[in-house]
């Protein structure tokens, strides 16, 4: 492929403008392959998504996805709605042709991800490719630690601990939105935050979830209806509406390389903005990383001498860092906003080579399955016994 890819992104929230930066700065500052047009933004408001489009730097915004999808002149459908529309989006791009690259989590059920990840394999036999944005694995202290413990630098791994700590809802005024309503978003703090735990934990340590145990729970049961059903902006009314999903969630699971895992999402962990934090325990060391300080990453050496143990605290900003060759010299720190950018390079260059991506719609799947199982395992409240 030589020609410009040419994208088109249907939704236009919090994560269409992470997107759209992703996809203007990634040909700017890395040397992709191919050109990037920004074709189309495609939105259900007309007046919203033309503003939208301009501020963002889409060339056209539109309404209807479906005739945009089938447009000859996109090659690349971008999906960033809440996740009831992912399945019906992703799979009419497929079938017409275009890559995907879909927000996570891929589904709001397994039914939906299995249809999904069908799809993306069929797909593929033409050359068409499909990723899931699980964008954290993409920042370069998380792909490091992928290496450092790929490079057996931890030993074999006994022990990961992962949380995903917000506090967006702690006000028990704070608005109904989408992701507070099962069937838009499937689930709340479990599928919307602990899914990147998830990932990310799987993603680090090379192993899968085969069996979990957890517990959802409800904290505020009811919340202000936004006035406008777009859940996205608009102000809090009078009227109140039921809470349907989840505000956190707390799991264990075992590992199929024999590692054991502690997990937490919440948006209740009053004081915590946005921290994903996830430390893998090794025989030979331990990592851990914490995206509220997303640049380093603390590694320790188990092996060495016990009087100069410790974690280490590695500025993650050297060019020889993953990602880092593009940006700027060590200590000019990265954001949350560069994930993005990595994810478009790494999506850019996969299908100019028409080379397989990470994560795939099978990865997507495989972490609805085990959303899936800790919403079985918490119904079944096996977990609970009296303290007599
Ligand atoms: C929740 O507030 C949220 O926006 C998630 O939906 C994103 O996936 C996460 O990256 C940041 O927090």
């Amino acid at each position: 492929m030589t020609r410009a890819l040419r994208v088109a992104m249907i939704g236009y929230g919090f994560m269409g403008a992470a997107h759209s930066q992703g996809w203007r700065t990634a040909p700017r500052v890395f040397d992709l392959p191919v050109p990037v047009e920004m074709a189309v933004l495609v939105g259900r408001r007309a007046d919203a998504v033309a503003e939208a489009a301009e501020r963002w730097g889409w060339a056209e915004s539109a309404t209807d996805w479906r005739e945009v999808v089938a447009r000859d002149d996109i090659d690349l459908v971008d999906i960033v709605t809440p996740g009831d529309s992912h399945a019906e989006i992703a799979i009419a791009a497929l079938a017409a042709g275009k890559h995907v690259l879909c927000e996570k989590p891929l589904a709001n059920s397994v039914e939906q991800a299995e249809r999904m990840r069908t799809a993306a394999a069929e797909a593929a036999a033409r050359g068409v490719r499909s990723m899931v944005g699980f964008t954290y694995r993409r920042v370069p202290a998380a792909t490091f630690a992928r290496d450092l413990v790929a490079d057996g630098v931890v030993g074999t791994v006994r022990q990961v601990r992962a949380q995903y700590l917000q506090d967006w809802l702690v006000d028990p005024e704070a608005p109904l939105t989408w992701r507070l309503q099962k069937d838009l978003a499937g689930s709340g703090a479990l599928g919307d935050i602990g899914a990147h735990a998830i990932d990310l934990a799987q993603f680090i340590t090379g192993q899968r979830l085969t069996e979990v145990s957890g517990t959802l729970e409800t904290l505020v049961a009811e919340r202000p209806v936004l006035e406008r059903a777009s859940g996205l902006g608009g102000t809090a009314g009078s009227e109140r509406g039921a809470v349907t999903v989840d505000d956190l969630a707390l799991f264990t699971g075992r590992f199929d390389g024999g590692a054991i895992g502690s997990f937490e999402a919440t948006r209740f962990a009053t004081g915590r903005k946005n921290a994903l934090r996830i430390e893998v325990s090794g025989d030979r060391g331990a990592i851990a990383f914490d995206l509220e300080d997303l640049n380093a990453l603390q590694v320790h050496d188990a092996t060495a001498p016990a009087e100069r143990q410790g974690f280490t605290r590695v500025l993650v900003t050297e060019p020889g860092h993953p990602y880092l060759q593009g940006w700027w010299p060590a200590g000019h720190m990265l954001g949350y906003e560069h994930g993005f950018s990595h994810q478009v390079k790494d999506l850019v260059e996969a299908v100019a080579a028409d080379a397989p991506l990470h994560p795939s719609f099978d990865d997507g799947l495989q972490v609805q399955r085990v959303l899936t199982a800790i919403e079985r395992s918490a119904e079944a409240r096996s977990a609970w016994t009296p303290v007599s």
